[in-house]
C-alpha cells in the first residue's frame, strides 16, 4: 500500500495524521504536486489530486473522506470512525473541516494570479466563510465525544491549513477554548511529523 500526498494538503495529512494514529506509520508515503499534472500522478489520479491510495493490487482510492473510511474499516488499531449515533457526528464534523478547506483554497489561488486580476471580493467573501467556519469547527469539537476520532482530526488539520495559508486570519483571537484544542492536538506526535512545508515538490 502507497499513499500518494503532498507535503503541503491539509487533506493529504488529515490521511497522514490517520495512519500514524493507528499505528500504521511505516506505509510508503510518495510525495507530488497536484498543480504540476506529471504523468506519474495522472497515471494514479487522472484529476490530478491528493491524496490518494493505491492498494497493493493495484487498485487506487482518491478523496480523504473515502480514504479515511477505507482505512479505518478495514485495517486493524483503534477505531476513529464510530458507529452509532456518534458516527454521523464525526462524520460532520470531518464533512466541515473539508469543506472549510476547500473554500480556503480559492482565495489562495486568486492571490496566486497576478495582482491586476485578483477579484478581491472573492477573497474576502470567501475568507469570511473560512472565519465562520471557525465558529462552527468549535462548536463541533465540544459537541463530540473526547475520545479521539475523524471528526478531530480533520478539524485539526483544517486549523492547521488557516495557520499556514490564511494566518492572517487570526482565528485564536476569538475562539480561545479551541484554540486550547488545537494546541494540544497540535503536540501529538501524528500532527508534528505532518506540518505542512513547501518543500519539493510542493502544493
Ligand atoms: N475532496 C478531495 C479534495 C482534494 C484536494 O483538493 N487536494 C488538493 C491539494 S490540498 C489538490 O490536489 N489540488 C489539485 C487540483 O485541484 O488540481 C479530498 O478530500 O481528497
Amino acid at each position: 500500500m502507497k499513499l500518494i500526498a503532498s507535503t503541503t494538503s491539509p487533506f493529504a495529512r488529515k490521511i497522514r495524521v490517520l495512519l500514524i494514529e493507528k499505528g500504521f506509520d511505516d506505509i510508503e508515503v510518495e510525495m507530488h504536486n497536484p498543480w504540476d499534472s506529471k504523468d506519474e500522478l495522472l497515471a494514479l489520479n487522472p484529476l490530478s489530486r491528493v491524496p490518494a491510495l493505491v492498494l497493493t493490487n493495484g487498485v487506487v482510492f482518491y478523496d480523504s473522506a473515502l480514504i479515511a473510511d477505507y482505512i479505518d474499516s478495514t485495517m486493524q488499531g483503534p477505531k476513529f470512525v464510530p458507529e452509532g449515533v456518534n458516527r454521523w457526528i464525526v462524520l460532520q464534523a470531518q464533512a466541515h473541516a473539508d469543506n472549510m478547506i476547500d473554500v480556503g483554497i480559492r482565495p489562495l489561488l486568486e492571490r496566486r494570479r497576478p495582482q491586476d486580476k485578483q477579484v478581491k471580493e472573492i477573497i474576502m467573501r470567501d475568507e469570511l466563510t473560512v472565519a465562520r467556519g471557525v465558529g462552527v469547527a468549535a462548536k463541533l469539537v465540544k459537541s463530540m465525544d473526547a475520545q479521539l476520532n475523524i471528526g478531530h482530526i480533520a478539524i485539526a488539520c483544517a486549523l492547521g491549513f488557516v495557520d499556514f495559508r490564511l494566518p492572517h486570519l487570526k482565528w485564536r483571537d476569538r475562539h480561545s477554548e479551541l484554540s486550547a484544542w488545537y494546541q494540544d492536538m497540535r503536540l501529538r506526535p501524528s500532527m508534528q511529523t505532518t506540518v505542512p512545508f513547501e518543500g519539493e515538490p510542493v502544493a
